[in-house]
């Protein structure tokens, strides 16, 4: 299906009274409203190849029809995504859901739509048909240096799928770890993952990154190699200054206090990426500040302010990606409101007076501190995101009109009702 741009035309003009009434105060009396919506269109969230078809549990899964069954059609998704809301401008790829037969075809495709490859991600927690040795008992952690290999040679083709499609990055996220107590030794695990690592690291272009993803359980329930953002630290230092830790906001055990985790990692010019999605209690999937949207305003408040201090590009220095599943909804729908629930936490982080948070915090003045990011959290900055989005060519509201576009029938009516994604 192919999002003529009049339709986002004739769908802004429908609804650009309203839209610059609400505007209005913006440009008229907040004086950051222009650098705030600039902002705006520059930041973009790279869409997983993984999560535009329907998720599941491990009881049951109800696809809702229309998914993409090749990588061209998953580029197709995310093309569609970005003309709707100019916000997702890259797709992250998973190899081997996604390989690539014509690198040069796909790369052509995906420059038709605007969009760029992210991180590419390797798959070591799974076997595949063709695959010689199991990693029943660990990838890159293994006891079998043979395993090991094979898990170490899997990622370095990753990597060559990466560059042949113009990507900068890889993401490593291990399943790696132990289900009872007594199965692993720690020690030799970390080892053994810091040399298996050592090996891929070494395979990185020059100019790319190896972001280490940690977990804190599932699917081993006892031990994660990589577990949390301690371990993770520890490996990307250990490897040198290509290697950075990444963040999947769900992968943390409940209450971990992920604002502050981010402000060190950043500080320590250590972050390097991010996977956002939210989680009421042990999950990592679910819509982008659909649980805690205070939280992720906080964890965008330290971004913003470590970024600064930095001196970093918002939009460039790190790997801004979603990483999601999806039960009940429409997976396109789904991406649409995690894409702007991202946007809205930027744009109150970029809102908040900095200078006098800074000076509450001097003299020691909890209530001030308070009142200045709770004054941003509570503005409905919605009128900056969708001028952003227009501005941009985008609609000013991507999601309704998706709806009235009929986009998920369309896509039944090309690809059928009983697709199945590729992938998970
Ligand atoms: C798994 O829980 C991690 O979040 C991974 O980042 C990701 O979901 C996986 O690599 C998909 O391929
Ligand atoms: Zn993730
Ligand atoms: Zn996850």
């Amino acid at each position: 299906m192919k999002l003529e741009p009049a339709y986002i035309a004739d769908y802004n003009q429908s609804q650009l009274e309203g839209h610059q009434r609400k505007l209005s105060y913006w440009t008229q009396e907040v004086a950051t409203a222009e650098p705030i919506i600039q902002k705006l269109i520059d930041f973009q969230i790279a869409i997983p190849s993984w999560a535009l078809g329907t998720g599941g549990t491990r009881f049951g899964r109800f696809p809702s029809g229309g998914e993409p069954r090749s990588l061209e059609e998953k580029i197709a998704d995310v093309g569609l995504l970005h003309a709707l809301n100019r916000a997702s401008g890259a797709i992250s790829l998973h190899i081997p859901w996604d390989i690539p037969t014509d690198a040069e075809a796909i790369k052509q495709l995906a420059a038709q739509h605007g969009l760029r490859f992210d991180a590419m991600n390797s798959n070591t927690f799974q076997d595949q048909p063709d695959q010689a040795l199991t990693y029943k008992f660990g990838s890159l952690q293994h006891t079998d240096p043979a395993v090991r290999r094979q898990a170490i040679e899997h990622n370095i083709e990753v990597i060559q799928h990466g560059i042949a499609l113009g990507s900068d990055a890889l993401t490593v996220w291990l399943s790696d770890g132990s289900c009872f107590p007594g199965q692993l030794n720690f020690r030799k695990a970390f080892d053994r993952t810091l040399g298996s690592l050592e090996e891929i690291y070494a395979a990185l272009p020059t100019d790319w990154k190896l972001f280490v993803e940690y977990k804190a359980f599932e699917p081993n329930f006892y031990s994660m190699t990589v577990g949390d953002w301690g371990s993770s630290f520890l490996y990307a230092n250990k490897l040198g200054p290509k290697a950075y830790t990444l963040v999947d906001l769900g992968h943390h055990l409940p209450n971990a206090n992920i604002e502050q985790i981010v402000a060190i990692l950043l500080h320590e010019g250590k972050l390097g990426g991010f996977h956002f999605n939210d989680s009421k209690y042990g999950d990592d999937d679910l819509t982008a500040g659909s649980i805690k949207p205070y939280q992720l305003f906080l964890i965008f408040l330290e971004l913003v302010d470590g970024m600064d201090a930095r001196g970093m590009n918002h939009a460039k220095s790190l790997g801004w990606m979603i990483d999601a599943s999806h039960n009940v909804k429409d997976p396109l729908e789904d991406l649409l409101q995690s894409v702007e629930a991202i946007q809205l936490a930027y744009a109150q982080a970029l809102l908040v007076d900095r200078v006098a948070l800074e000076e509450a915090r001097e003299t020691n003045d909890p209530v001030r501190a308070q009142e200045l990011l709770q004054d941003a959290f509570r503005t409905d900055v919605r009128p900056l995101v969708a001028e952003a989005q227009r501005r941009a060519g985008g609609a000013l509201n991507p999601l309704a009109l998706y709806r009235q576009l009929n986009v998920r029938q369309k896509l039944i009516g090309e690809r059928g009702a009983k697709t199945v994604a590729t992938g998970l």
